[in-house]
């Protein structure tokens, strides 16, 4: 018994002398002296062997030597856990919220161009679409655009080198002419997107810009319609309060056609540059269907008619967000993009 309590005596001084340093060294200790086969229990089984009447003190001895085997073990182990703590971590609190990541914005065409496609969406009109690369029948001829129309000049067209039949689509009523190819009525699209024209880019002009044409032709389509379905248009786009008045016009594809003013959504109608001091502004062309065009795509003008319009999407985000240059849609400046709402 002396023997053994000289022993824990060594394991007592060697435990205090323990500088605790790092997770492995933790791992050797606890092995050591509380392992399955470590030295706490090997002494736990020397009990048997101890005389009867010194069990008791044995066992209280041993009972101290494993708690402070223990108590070195839990100190060394929470000391190993806090090192392992970056200093980075220290001095940062981990539970507060994170930076809220930058989101990007609609660019003010998609804006206005997906409200123009709600509007005409809650009439009943889907959207149509079709190639920016167009052919020389779908952009002109089929459009009532004879050989001679100024359209097809070079000074106005962009046309593709390789194949003179190819040339960029000048209007989104080709669009309209390949439904109309493929399709029988009713008919009721709507086709927005970009078309080019070749010219001098200015505040005022560019070489590309974005339409969004209509097409309804189906029995008994009248002008009484064309008048309440762009009405609805532009209350829905611009508020109840907007005033209308159409004027009689001239477009290749439609007859009688008629322009659409609304009054001015920058002044207010008192007069300012955006309506030339009119307090009216052009928002849209649009007409019945010719009934030469029906003829083009063998539809039978006796039986059906029809109406489209066009209008320019800048025009109507300049009436909305009062941009007045058009180059600046297209220069991808963040100063001008971030002042749209953003997607979500
Ligand atoms: C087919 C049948 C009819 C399309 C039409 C307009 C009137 C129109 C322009 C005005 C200014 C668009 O932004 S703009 O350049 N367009 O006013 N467009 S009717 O009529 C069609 C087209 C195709 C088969």
């Amino acid at each position: 018994m002396d023997t053994l309590l000289q022993q824990i005596e060594l394991y007592k001084q060697e435990i205090e002398s323990i500088k605790p340093n790092g997770p492995e060294s933790l791992e050797s200790y606890r092995i050591k002296f509380l392992g399955t086969k470590g030295i706490v229990k090997n002494l736990f089984a020397e009990l048997k062997n101890v005389p009867a009447d010194k069990k008791r003190e044995f066992g209280q001895i041993l009972n101290e030597f494993k708690q402070l085997a223990e108590s070195k073990y839990e100190s060394w182990k929470e000391a190993t856990s806090q090192a392992s703590i970056t200093s980075h971590e220290k001095t940062v609190d981990l539970s507060l919220p994170g930076d809220a990541l930058p989101l990007g914005s609609h660019h003010p065409i998609t804006l206005v161009r997906n409200e123009i496609v709600s509007i005409f969406g809650r009439l009943g009109f889907s959207v149509a679409e079709g190639p920016e690369i167009e052919d020389d029948w779908h952009n002109f001829t089929a459009l009532n655009l004879p050989e001679d129309h100024p359209a097809r000049d070079m000074q106005d067209t962009f046309y593709i080198h390789q194949n003179p039949d190819w040339l960029l689509r000048t209007h989104t009523s080709s669009v309209q002419a390949r439904v109309m190819e493929s399709q029988k009525p009713p008919i009721r699209i709507i086709c927005p997107g970009r078309v080019y024209r070749n010219e001098t880019i200015s505040a005022r002009a560019h070489c590309f810009f974005h339409q969004t044409e209509g097409l309804y032709v189906d029995e008994n389509v009248s002008f009484a319609d064309l008048k309440q379905t762009l009405y609805f248009f532009v209350q829905e786009m611009f508020g109840k309060d907007v005033k209308v008045r159409f004027r009689p016009s001239y477009f290749p594809f439609t007859e009688p056609s008629a322009e659409m003013d609304i009054n001015c959504r920058i002044c207010g109608g008192s007069g300012c540059n955006v309506c030339k001091h009119t307090g009216w502004v052009e928002i849209l062309g649009s007409g019945m269907v010719h009934p030469k065009m029906l003829e083009n795509f063998k539809i039978d003008p006796n039986k059906y008619t029809g109406f489209a319009f066009g209008m320019g999407i800048e025009r109507i985000c300049q009436l909305k967000y009062r941009i007045n240059d058009l180059r600046l849609y297209s220069q991808n400046d963040l100063r001008f993009l971030d002042q749209f709402i953003s997607a979500v």
